[in-house]
């Protein structure tokens, strides 16, 4: 006889996440701890090993996660930086995000913040940004190469780093694996390093991490 998983409500519904569901455990080690996630989180929210990664490569004083979801990044922040600021326009998704937290016992370091990245932007400082915003779905490994001017949402490349660099010269964008990387380049600025990262889950790449400013190796 076959026995079918116990899928969670919004995996039951919908056969294409179940692909994100079998990969639970790369995406929070601690899933049975009680993770909580919706549509948009199980396919956006980064494994925690690749995560875990940038999250040292960024260790400072104060870090802002601009587009915190259900928290996956925003929970290996807290982890190697004293203050963590997470912000999502979604006030379901920072609900999600401080349960997340609680369950790696870290909900203590993070502020949540619900509202427009966009329109706080000019009110945060910090020692870095991170951002992990919207690609527009899984579709976008449909591109050729993805371009990040015009498929990124809420806007443009341009538009968002130039509100980022409101926030802090150090910026890390995790953005699809087959983002043009000429546009990338052109958003460090004239003369301006830029340093393009793979991310590997499973020698597989999924994505990739640019660093501008301070965070570049050199
Ligand atoms: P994927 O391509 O949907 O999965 O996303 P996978 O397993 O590579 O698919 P396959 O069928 O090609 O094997 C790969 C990773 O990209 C996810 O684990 C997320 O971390 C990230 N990701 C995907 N999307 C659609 C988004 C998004 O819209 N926003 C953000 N921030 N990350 C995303
Ligand atoms: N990095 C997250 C996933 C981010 S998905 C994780 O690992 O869990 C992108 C998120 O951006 C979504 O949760 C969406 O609600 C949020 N978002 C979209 N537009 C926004 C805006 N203008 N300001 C803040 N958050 C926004």
């Amino acid at each position: 006889m076959n026995s079918v998983p116990n899928f969670p409500p919004e995996i039951a519904k919908d056969k294409s996440l179940r692909k994100y569901w079998y990969k639970r455990f790369s995406l929070f080690t601690r899933f049975d701890a009680g993770v909580r996630l919706d549509r948009e989180g199980w396919y956006s929210v980064t494994p925690e090993e690749v995560i875990a990664h940038s999250a040292e490569r960024c260790r400072c004083n104060v870090i802002v996660d601009a587009f915190c979801g259900c928290g996956g990044n925003s929970i290996q922040f807290a982890f190697t930086c004293n203050q963590m600021i997470a912000i999502d326009i979604d006030p379901n998704k920072i609900k999600m995000a401080e349960h997340n937290a609680k369950t790696y016992g870290v909900a203590d370091k993070i502020k949540f913040i619900n509202g427009d990245f966009l329109k706080l932007a000019s009110n945060l400082h910090a020692d870095v940004l991170f951002m992990s915003p919207p690609w527009g779905g899984p579709n976008y490994s449909k591109h050729k190469i993805f371009d990040i001017e015009c498929s990124l949402i809420p806007v443009s490349a341009t538009e968002l780093m130039s509100k980022a660099r409101q926030v802090s010269r150090n910026i890390a964008i995790y953005l699809p694996r087959n983002s043009n990387t000429q546009q990338l380049t052109k958003l460090a600025g004239p003369n301006n390093p830029v340093e393009i990262e793979p991310n590997f889950l499973d020698r597989k790449q999924i994505a990739l991490t640019a660093y501008y400013g301070g965070l570049v190796r050199r």
